[in-house]
């Protein structure tokens, strides 16, 4: 019977609408079960065939568990706010709402094609105001939280009002921008003003002087992975290290319970690494060192390593450290303040990169070593940064890497401490040429212990304390950009006052242009209606802004994270209005039992959302700590690039084992210009691509131009990509869906290779036309033989083990091999196909879902139990043989009763037993018969 893929997956993906068959309740008895893929960004070339992987393999895994008997929650969104659509909007003055929603139909149908299990009835868009609304009034709470360390949580501002109207600063443990003390009277009298600007020193979204990357001609700030050798990356427009206000994300108050939080996560290990490292979490100490000349100042490090200060020999100073302008000599100025300017053009991930090229300059002053009392030369340099510790070091060159090759670009002493500890010894660096210098008292201890040791002399002295640092940052939280969400402020008297939540959602007004104003406000200044009424508690036309009645509205607006830093909560409540999710159905819900996505989200989304899930957690909206319980990074799918190679200066290409004898350059070409699945390439279509191929002459090797081929990421950019709509097209959402898992293990990168759908889809032929007699649907009621049975049985036990440990790849080739052994013995009983189709309906839902009503069901395939394993059909049916040798009975051997004669003989000969008793001899005559004995005669 012909197998017409196209006809069945319409009718079924028409079924499945219709019927709703994927809608989630929220009421049910069934266990609960949440499988999420990381929402996609709808961007204008639509989806090809590397965005599906990780889709297909979770919506297996949740049509496994709706065969289990989960209630599965198994949503799909838009992570809609975001760059391309404004500069799609900047050249064109098309509004990104009108792309965005272009783009987002264009990959709902693609989804669609694929057969999708979503509950589409829960979709959410970051960029819709009903959900942005929630965005915006998480933002409000952050803003009037702040972080209690002395209950480990997130508190209501108010409670922190309270604390300083009882007790000013006193008692208070809080996460905070600047260490401040006060007393209960101080607060008291403060103006309002005064008042304010201190809770914004507390609050978890906070304003703040924030060192940015600058880039004046593109009139925004960029994110570090923006900017490449201090250039944009976008239009390689310089960049430059600049203070500015902007609201920041206090994220360093959680970097306990994030590394802490780890622990208790399903995670790969690679990603949790990377998570740990950047929040960098390391204990030491903060030592102050006197400087000569300067009583009033000291210079204050953080060192990981107290137990080498005695082998400290001059200090480094972050070029913004305030007390360089203080302690920089006027011999010296001209020479520090050049490097000052230097390295502002540099960002903190070039410096922290350039290892290589020490530079520095001296200050002219000097400070004491508290220990070995020693002068100790005062530099800058850009290796240290201010924005971690103290912006200082005490550089101990025979023990630090960096601190060594400055003092050998600069000509300073190299000490090296006598250390005992082995581990600490090994990763002592390079002291060769460096005089030992011994610590009476901290001789012969252990690292630990000579650590313990000092620190404990440090606080004696009063010059310092133990500490620990997280090289984590807050997080800068605002964009001079359009398309994102507004920040829901507005500024009275300079002070930042939140909208009522009465207000939202603060939806993005209209501008003309999306490009900063003259006066260099982001382009929300462009807006003629986005001024706020505190009075009318409305938004009004900016004209009327008068600073009494009518004050300005934040211009900035939210990062690309925001929206997706709390997605999941939303989906199990997507249309309420009153809450952002309601706190039943969020305990229902609770985590995200599996969450699928790729691994360049480690450190952004991953990290933001579970601060989000927590702070939330801590004012009691929700009550998980971790949103994500076990999480998979899917590998990525490469792309076959092909290329053609012109010879230089000429519009000649010249195939692909030719061009050895040429000066050639390689360029790109669409795939789509190949010849079907060959490397040749259609010369004619090659000629119509573009303009200036329209009179390209070609030197052909055996009549062909033969392409070249390369394994590269797939990306629209370099002409590879596969779009999966043909592929449904010509195999089926089915073809596509068993063909993306066979590609190789879910978390491995591999190449896209077409050749291999054809044998996927000869597959799917041979399952289905198990179910048929030539044209006719034909199943047997008769009931299967045990071969038959362990057939089935170990199909069973081998996908339950597949898809349980994720390995989807294996689960394909065992439906092969049980369809082709089917098959081999004709196998077409009810009682086996049945089975059958729903073990193979979570990767192939269309096809079986048509055999599954062809048997007579009138349900969906989707809710039927999935078949359970009974391990009896799985024992071999075996025979103990009585070995005879000579007639007398010596042995029993187990084997199959399905052997032939002849493999039993050759079993019996290889037995170690038997050779024993052959004692090297060759057996004169061997008689088996079948079932019964085997009789050797030596
Ligand atoms: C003395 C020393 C001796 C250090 C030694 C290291 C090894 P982690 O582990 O990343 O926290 N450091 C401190 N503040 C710095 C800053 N703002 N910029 C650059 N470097 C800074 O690194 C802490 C170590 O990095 C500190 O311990 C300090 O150097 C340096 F054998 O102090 B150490």
């Amino acid at each position: 019977m012909f197998y017409d893929h196209q006809q069945i997956e319409k009718k079924w993906q028409k079924y499945w609408e219709e019927n709703q068959t994927y809608k989630t309740s929220d009421s049910t008895d069934k266990p609960k079960f949440y499988v999420l893929d990381m929402f996609p960004y709808p961007s204008g070339a639509g989806l090809h065939v590397g965005h599906p992987l990780g889709y297909i393999a979770s919506d297996i895994y949740a049509r496994y568990k709706r065969h289990q008997g989960f209630n599965v929650l198994h949503p799909v969104g838009y992570d809609s706010f975001g760059l391309p659509a404004e500069q799609y909007a900047i050249q064109t003055g098309q509004h990104p709402a009108v792309t965005t929603e272009q783009n987002i139909t264009r990959y709902e149908e693609q989804l669609r094609k694929i057969g999708f299990s979503f509950d589409w009835s829960r979709e959410v868009r970051t960029s819709d105001p009903s959900y942005y609304k929630w965005t915006q009034w998480i933002f409000i709470e952050l803003f009037h939280s702040w972080y209690n360390k002395n209950t480990d949580k997130a508190e209501p501002i108010s409670k922190l009002i309270k604390h300083f109207e009882d007790k000013g600063t006193q008692d208070l443990h809080a996460n905070q921008t600047e260490e401040l003390h006060f007393t209960a009277e101080e607060w008291n009298t403060a103006s309002e003003i005064d008042k304010e600007d201190i809770l914004l020193n507390y609050r978890l979204a906070y304003r703040a002087e924030t060192t940015v990357n600058w880039c004046p001609a593109l009139g925004t700030v960029l994110a570090n992975d923006e900017v490449k050798d201090g250039k944009s990356e976008r239009g390689g427009f310089p960049v430059f290290q600049k203070k500015m206000m902007q609201w920041s994300m206090r994220i360093s108050a959680y970097s306990e319970r994030l590394l802490q939080g780890l622990k208790t996560l399903d995670w790969p290990q690679p990603l949790k690494d990377s998570q740990e490292y950047w929040i960098g979490k390391s204990q030491g100490a903060q030592v102050k060192f006197e400087i000569e000349g300067h009583p009033d100042e000291t210079i204050e490090v953080f060192t990981t390593r107290p137990d080498t200060i005695f082998g400290a020999t001059f200090m480094v100073l972050a070029p913004e450290n305030p007390l360089v302008e203080t302690i920089t000599t006027p011999e010296q100025k001209a020479e520090v303040d050049s490097y000052i300017e230097e390295t502002s053009k540099k960002t903190e991930r070039d410096r922290m990169a350039d290892v290589k090229n020490v530079s520095g300059a001296f200050t002219g002053s000097y400070a004491l070593n508290p220990f070995s009392n020693e002068r100790m030369p005062v530099y800058i340099s850009d290796y240290v940064l201010m924005g971690y510790g103290t912006g200082a070091v005490m550089a101990v060159p025979a023990h630090d890497e960096r601190d060594h090759r400055f003092a050998k670009k600069f000509n300073l002493e190299i000490k090296k401490v006598v250390e005992t500890d082995e581990d600490i010894q090994e990763k002592s660096f390079d002291s060769k040429d460096s005089v030992c210098v011994n610590s009476d008292f901290l001789n012969g201890l252990k690292y630990d212990e000579a650590k313990a040791l000092i620190i404990s002399a440090i606080e004696k002295r009063g010059i310092g304390h133990g500490t620990t640092n997280y090289r984590q940052r807050d997080a800068i939280f605002s964009r001079q950009r359009y398309w994102g969400e507004p920040v829901p402020i507005y500024y009275k008297d300079g002070m930042p006052y939140t909208l009522p939540t009465s207000a939202l959602p603060l939806e993005l007004p209209e501008v003309e242009k999306y490009l900063p104003t003259e006066d260099g406000d982001p382009p929300l200044g462009n807006a003629k209606t986005f001024a706020w009424d505190e009075a009318n508690q409305k938004v009004v036309d900016t004209n009327l802004i008068d600073d009494k009645t009518v004050f300005p509205l934040e211009l900035s607006t939210m990062p690309g994270w925001a929206g997706s830093s709390w997605y999941f909560l939303r989906y199990m409540d997507p249309h309420d209005e009153n809450v952002f999710v309601k706190k039943d159905l969020a305990d229902y819900w609770g985590q995200v039992d599996l969450y699928i996505g790729g691994s360049e989200h480690a450190t952004g989304h991953l990290l933001y959302s579970r601060f989000w899930n927590m702070f939330l957690k801590d004012r009691g909206y929700i009550d998980h700590n971790e949103p994500f319980q076990k999480l998979i990074n899917q590998g990525m799918i490469l792309g076959m690039s092909a290329f053609v190679y012109r010879i230089e200066g000429t519009n000649q290409y010249v195939s692909k084992n030719l061009a050895k004898e040429f000066q050639t350059q390689q360029i790109h070409v669409d795939v789509s210009l190949l010849k079907g699945t060959s490397d040749e390439l259609d010369t004619e279509a090659f000629k119509a691509w573009r303009p200036d191929y329209t009179d390209a002459e070609f030197i052909l090797e055996d009549g062909k131009y033969i392409t070249g081929r390369e394994v590269e990421k797939m990306s629209k950019s370099k002409y590879n990509v596969v779009n999966p709509d043909d592929i449904c097209e010509e195999y089926g959402a089915d073809g596509l869906r068993l063909y993306e898992m066979f590609l190789g293990p879910l978390e491995q990168s591999k190449p896209w290779n077409t050749q291999g759908l054809s044998g996927v889809y000869g597959f799917l032929k041979k399952f289905w036309n198990l179910y048929f007699n030539g044209e006719v649907f034909e199943v047997s009621e008769e009931e299967p033989t045990k071969a038959e049975y362990k057939i089935l049985h170990t199909l069973i036990k081998k996908v339950v083990y597949d898809i349980e440990n994720f390995s989807f790849n294996t689960s394909v080739s065992s439906f092969m091999i049980a369809v082709n052994e089917l098959q081999k013995i004709k196998c077409n009983k009810r009682n086996i196909l049945e089975p059958l189709s729903v073990i193979i309906s979570p990767y192939a839902p269309h096809i079986c879902e048509e055999l599954w009503s062809l048997l007579g069901h009138t349900a969906s395939i989707e809710f039927e139990k999935f078949p359970v394993l009974n391990e009896d059909y799985l024992v071999e049916d075996e025979f103990a043989y009585p070995i005879s040798i000579n007639g007398k009975t010596k042995h029993k051997l187990s084997l199959s009763a399905q052997l032939s004669p002849k493999e039993v003989e050759d079993l019996v000969l290889q037995d170690e037993k038997v050779q024993q008793f052959l004692e090297g001899k060759a057996p004169k005559k061997i008689i088996v018969v079948p079932g019964r004995i085997v009789n050797i005669v030596i």
